[in-house]
């Protein structure tokens, strides 16, 4: 199967995954439930869901199992881009090519939907795991929670805010984006390895090979949000300059910051050199990373 077959199959199997996880919009609450689901259905190119697959296939897991992190770790992407675009964050009109959720709703629908999507990403992930012992499944669910959290992603978007009009150095720039981007990046690649038969030094090594995409994805962020159109990025473009916040494109300048990336873009590959041949998606998923244009 090529890639595109491979990414389209695994993005339709996540959508009706995530379809089947969250509840109806029939559903009491009605109005929080079609919230939820407007944020999360129908959009996004499931970057964290292709990841989890991609590893998991290194280590032959089955993909109903994979489908349970695989969900789990794009809610709690989704409850983060709704949380990041409210008015006290970013104060975003535009996501996936459509309102905001709190544009669309209104705030506090927003707000409860982000902490919604959030606890039902653990509900799914603590559901029955066919092949998976209970420890392994509670060290996921624990991998998952520590990336979420003020040591993982939350903490790495308080830094974020903190840094707003201030001068970072590249140093302090990569530690803001190792939390807020990368450690969710890296906990759907190590949930996949989870699902199979991954022993520690393998996820070591691909606790390595994740770092590098983590950063890897943030810089080419950076370099789209300074260079792609609003109608291609399918959000607001150029927000990083307007808002005065310290990206990679303002700090090297657009040509080292491209420099840099085809640098982890290489040794993000040299990170998988040990895995041979089962790691093709996890190659192809690092190019891809890079040639997106959204
Ligand atoms: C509110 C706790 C909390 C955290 C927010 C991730 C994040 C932290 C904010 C998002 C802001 C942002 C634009 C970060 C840059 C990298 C990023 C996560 C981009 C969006 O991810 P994609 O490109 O989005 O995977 P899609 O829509 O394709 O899923």
């Amino acid at each position: 199967m090529n890639f595109p077959t491979w990414m389209s199959a695994i993005q339709q199997r996540t959508e009706s995954a995530l379809e089947a996880a969250l509840p109806s919009s029939g559903l009491a609450p009605a109005r929080l439930h079609e919230a939820m689901r407007y944020a999360v259905l129908g959009g996004g190119k499931r970057v964290r869901p292709l990841l989890c697959h991609a590893a998991g296939s290194i280590f032959g897991a089955d993909s109903a199992v994979l489908d349970a992190p695989a969900v789990a770790v794009e809610l709690i992407h989704a409850y983060s881009l709704v949380h990041d675009d409210l008015p006290c964050m970013d104060n975003d009109v535009l996501r996936r090519g459509k309102p905001t959720c709190h544009v669309e709703f209104d705030e506090a629908t927003a707000l409860l939907v982000g902490d919604a999507l959030q606890t039902q990403a653990f509900q799914t992930l603590s559901n029955r795991l066919s092949g998976i012992a209970a420890a392994r499944q509670l060290d996921m669910l624990h991998l998952l929670a520590t990336a979420s959290g003020s040591r993982g992603m939350a903490g790495g978007q308080a830094i974020d805010l903190a840094a707003v009009g201030q001068q970072l150095t590249i140093g302090e720039l990569e530690y803001m984006h190792i939390h807020k981007t990368g450690a969710l990046i890296r906990a759907a690649v190590l949930l996949g390895a989870h699902c199979g038969e991954a022993m520690p030094d393998a996820l070591e090594h691909l606790g390595r090979f994740a770092n590098r995409i983590g950063l890897l994805f943030q810089v080419v962020d950076d370099i789209l949000d300074a260079e792609a159109s609003t109608a291609t990025l399918g959000k607001t473009a150029g927000k990083d300059a307007a808002q005065n916040k310290p990206t990679y494109v303002n700090i090297l300048g657009a040509s080292e910051a491209k420099a840099m990336a085809s640098k982890l873009q290489q040794d993000a590959h040299d990170a998988l050199a040990l895995f041979g041949e089962p790691a093709v998606r996890l190659h192809e998923l690092t190019d891809f990373i890079v040639e997106r244009n959204f």
